[in-house]
């Protein structure tokens, strides 16, 4: 039965597949507990801690920016999916109407149902990283994290926060959900970050 869905990966794509993950051509859900209902009229992301606060609404982030992303995913639990086509704000483009303090060094990733996880500036404020709200040309699904969700390419996909509406500045860091219950604290795939060495 896996192997319909897993693959090794083949020697045209081994150099894009981390250690120890194998390939998916369908999109498996990845949630801990209930896809929460967002509706995007009562839609709101916060930002607060170390800077300036400040609400977004829905109508907001459709103004802003708008770009195209090719990114691989890598789920902790092994497998990677490449290539997903996504469309939505640059971190980068978003981050000009945001004012952090000069002391903030990590982030807590806030999300409608509950979930947080951690991530730090450096990671966050990167050229590739991005909020999505369409996957490959449609709306995005609920159970993917719609009507917004954030993804961060170069780190497993539990920091990929589903449903976020906020990000908290912080001057220390601070851990997550899946951080908290022994997940490694940054989560570099290439490094094979996946547990708490603590
Ligand atoms: N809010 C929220 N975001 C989340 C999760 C979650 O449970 N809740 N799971 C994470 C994990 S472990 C993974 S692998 C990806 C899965 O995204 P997908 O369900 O779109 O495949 O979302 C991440 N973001
Ligand atoms: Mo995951």
């Amino acid at each position: 039965m896996l192997g319909k869905f897993f693959q090794k990966p083949g020697s045209e794509y081994s150099d894009r597949v981390p250690p120890g993950q194998h390939l998916t051509n369908g999109f498996p859900v990845l949630t801990y507990g209930q896809t929460p209902e967002v509706h995007r009229e009562t839609w709101q992301f916060r930002v607060w801690g170390s800077a300036q606060e400040v609400t977004f609404t829905w109508e907001d982030f459709m103004a802003m920016p708008q770009s195209n992303f090719t990114a691989d995913f890598h789920c902790v639990t092994t497998w990677s999916k490449l290539d997903v086509q996504w469309t939505g704000v640059k971190v980068l483009d978003f981050m000009k109407q945001v004012e952090v303090d000069p002391k903030a060094a990590h982030i807590m990733e806030h999300c409608y149902g509950g979930y947080t996880t951690n991530i730090a500036i450096e990671d966050f404020l990167r050229e590739e990283n991005f909020f999505a709200h369409t996957l490959f040309g449609e709306p995005l699904p609920a159970d993917h994290g719609g009507p917004l969700r954030l993804v961060v390419p170069h780190l497993y996909a539990w920091k990929s926060a589903k449903w976020i509406n906020g990000l908290e500045f912080l001057d220390k860091e601070e851990l997550g959900f899946w951080e908290r219950n022994g997940y490694h604290r940054r989560g570099e795939p290439w490094a094979v970050e996946r547990y708490s060495d603590r």
